[in-house]
């Protein structure tokens, strides 16, 4: 089964509308008029939503994601941000389950569910993020966590749905550290992912959904990541702040 890569940029909280600005000045004519034989996808902070979709809301090989969305609708919530009010951004995807908003605010995987099948609800595509941390992994939890995340986290999702859905693995070991697992490392959690997805949606949404790798993905590391079997693109923090940076592992792990 041949899948699209997804290459997303997930800025976290960095680059306000006027440094977006800038990033988009330098990567515009890289990617303008181009076609590309993966998905590219730029994450920036709520904030930056309007500029970006300024920026990049008419260029076809760019689509928008945010890193987080609410799992209501609309009402007393301060702080939040709904699905539908993303959509006025031009926004497609979003980015649900980082082991950030698990580890920092709590974000249980019934939360995420949640966020998974509000987010459907208005078209937005998903991109799950799961994974475990070096404890969990050294302790002999991989599978169980992941089992865990995946069940819970994918809950009554629908298969249809599931298709518009992008898994990111990221070990939260690897996150942000310099650590990238190992190109066996990540092809073995993948293809367990692709297997609990066999088993809670059958052989063709296994076969058909895309799993992205992230965890301090870089230019250098991204060809003999992106040359696994199991996986289809990567979720870019650090590496993809810098526009030459997140094009240079698009171009090599393509
Ligand atoms: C993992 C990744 C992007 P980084 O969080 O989601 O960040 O590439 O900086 O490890």
């Amino acid at each position: 089964m041949q899948r699209k890569p997804i290459f997303a940029a997930n800025w976290k909280m960095n680059k306000g509308p006027s440094e977006t600005e800038d990033f988009g000045k330098s990567f515009l004519p890289k990617v303008q008029h181009k076609t590309f034989p993966s998905d590219i996808v730029i994450a920036p902070p709520y904030v930056s939503l309007a500029k970006a979709s300024e920026l990049f809301g008419n260029v076809s090989s760019v689509a928008l994601a945010a890193q987080n969305c609410s799992q209501f609708d609309s009402g007393a919530y301060t702080g939040e941000v709904s699905p539908m009010m993303l959509k006025e951004f031009y926004v497609h995807y979003v980015i649900l389950g980082h082991s950030e908003r698990r580890s920092i605010y709590g974000e249980t995987d019934e939360v995420i569910n949640a966020k998974v099948l509000k987010a459907r609800e208005v078209n937005l595509r998903p991109i799950f993020c799961i994974g475990e941390t070096l404890e969990e992994r050294e302790g002999g939890k991989l599978e169980e966590v992941l089992r865990r995340q995946v069940t819970v986290g994918l809950k009554d999702v629908t298969e249809k749905d599931l298709i518009d859905t992008v898994i990111a693995y990221e070990p939260v070991w690897a996150i942000g550290t310099g650590v990238t697992a190992s190109a066996e490392q990540a092809q073995e959690a993948h293809a367990f992912v692709r297997s609990l997805i066999g088993e809670q949606f059958g052989a063709d949404a296994a076969a058909r959904i895309r799993i992205q790798y992230g965890g301090s993905v870089k230019p250098g590391n991204a060809a003999e990541l992106m040359a696994c079997t199991d996986i289809d693109g990567a979720l870019i923090g650090g590496a993809s702040l810098e526009p030459s940076s997140f094009l240079s592992i698009i171009e090599n792990g393509t």
